[in-house]
């Protein structure tokens, strides 16, 4: 199978991309290698896999590229995007352009040749849930997305939703929660906090630390994806999520645990506008009809190996880190 995938160079598509050369695909990432990109690490998995693995530098917005890419492939997994909340907040229209127009042009190309399209995106899609509530999001919640962020990927949805309804383009969706793990960048919370104590300062906890998100471990998400880019019925939308609900506040404590300082030894900043309260996932659908389930469960563990690979894997996020924090402590985070 040779697969395009888009922001194959991000944190979740880089991983998406090891795991599926080791399933024997061969995957062209098409990655314009903004600020969130690693290019190293795909370059690494071409060197391991000759011939089966290619890095072309480019914007989904570029028509002419994107049918030409998408004309030599057998599907596309599609996740490149502007993906930070808080940079949605100072340059709402750039997330507009990439991921609502860029998700366009992607599905344009498709129907053209004719290709399979799998469409990576959020449970912010539906905006946020009370705390301390039994609710979760399914398949059949409505849209109600906070921020320009969340906005974009809901448009994107939709404009996937109207491909296959009018167009009858084989298309399906994945809506998962927070995902956490190796090579995500620093302005996110878990290796904003990790970075943060290698270098000697304490982690930033946003308005109360109480919102909640829903971790998820992000190979398990990428086998979500895997099974439903195989195996998912055309047109239909699978929820990924693997019940990992934990307040911001526990985040940040167990961090600091796991790297040997007080529980609470945080720093408090202000909060976000518009911050989600609560995500959560109700994965029923895609563990009854396709059989996943997450492997790592234990939440504690996974942030555990995330902070080895921090401190293992310094040259690439040290470049990036001086920046980023002068950004987020302009806007007062
Ligand atoms: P990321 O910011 O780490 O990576 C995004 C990648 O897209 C980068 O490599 C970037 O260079 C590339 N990109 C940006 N604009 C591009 C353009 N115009 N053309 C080509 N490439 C471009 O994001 P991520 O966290 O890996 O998220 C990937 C996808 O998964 C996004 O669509 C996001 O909405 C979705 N998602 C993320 C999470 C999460 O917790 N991070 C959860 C659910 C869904
Ligand atoms: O330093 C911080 N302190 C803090 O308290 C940072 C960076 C964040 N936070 C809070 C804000 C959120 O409540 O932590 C929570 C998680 O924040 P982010 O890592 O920015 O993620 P979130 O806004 O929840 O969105 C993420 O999950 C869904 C991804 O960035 C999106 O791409 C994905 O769609």
């Amino acid at each position: 199978m040779r697969l395009l995938v888009t922001g194959g160079a991000g944190f979740i598509g880089s991983d998406f991309t090891s795991m599926a050369l080791r399933e024997g695909a061969h995957v062209t990432v098409l990655d314009l290698l903004t600020y969130a990109s690693g290019a190293q690490f795909i370059e690494a998995e071409a060197n391991a896999f000759p011939g089966r693995c290619d890095l072309v530098r480019g914007s989904i917005l570029d028509a002419k590229l994107v049918s030409a890419l998408v004309k030599e492939s057998d599907a596309i997994v599609h996740f490149a995007a502007e993906s930070h909340n808080d940079n949605s907040l100072q340059d709402p229209t750039l997330f507009v352009h990439t991921n609502v127009d860029g998700t366009a042009v992607l599905l344009e190309a498709a129907r053209e040749h004719g290709k399979r399209f799998h469409h990576v995106s959020t449970d912010e899609v539906y905006g946020d849930l009370p705390l301390n509530a039994p609710t979760k999001f399914s398949e059949h919640s409505p849209y109600r997305p906070s921020s320009p962020y969340s906005a974009s990927k809901a448009a994107a949805d939709h404009l996937v939703r109207a491909w296959v309804r009018s167009f009858g383009l084989n298309a399906t969706i994945s809506n998962c929660s927070n995902n956490y793990g190796p090579r995500q960048h620093v302005e996110k919370l878990i290796p904003r906090a990790i970075t943060e104590r290698l270098q000697g300062r304490r982690p930033r906890v946003y308005g109360t630390g109480k919102n909640v998100r829903d971790w998820i471990h992000v190979r398990d998400h990428n086998r979500g994806i895997w099974d439903v880019l195989l195996r998912g019925r055309a047109g239909h939308t699978y929820l990924i999520g693997a019940d990992g609900e934990a307040s911001n506040l526990d985040v940040i404590r167990m961090i600091n645990e796991l790297m040997g300082y007080p529980a609470n030894d945080f720093e408090w900043v202000q909060d976000r506008p518009g911050h989600d309260l609560r995500y959560a996932i109700d994965a029923s659908k895609i563990r009854a009809e396709l059989g996943w389930k997450p492997l790592q469960t234990d939440l504690r563990e996974g942030i555990a190996q995330t902070i080895n690979w921090y401190e293992e894997n310094r040259a690439w996020w040290e470049p990036k880190k001086a920046a980023t924090e002068a950004r987020l402590s302009k806007w007062g985070y």
